[in-house]
């Protein structure tokens, strides 16, 4: 995979849990899309990811492991 397919299908994926189109991940949509996680699981890896704590996991966040 080059790194232009890498960060299309980066895109991609934040595009499907983006599911208001508004370029930033909500809690509510993170939660939809992982409903099969439990709550400490999804509350985890919502803290881990949202690193500036603003309740949004923005595209920068996202791509940034
Ligand atoms: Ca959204
Ligand atoms: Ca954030």
């Amino acid at each position: 995979m080059t790194d232009a397919e890498f960060q299309q299908n980066l895109i991609e994926k934040f595009k499907k849990l983006d599911a208001d189109s508004d370029g930033n991940i909500s809690f509510n949509e993170y939660q939809e899309a992982f409903k099969e996680f439990s709550e400490k699981t999804l509350e985890d890896l919502w803290n881990y990811m949202n690193k500036d704590k603003d309740g949004f996991i923005s595209f920068e966040e996202f791509k940034t492991p």
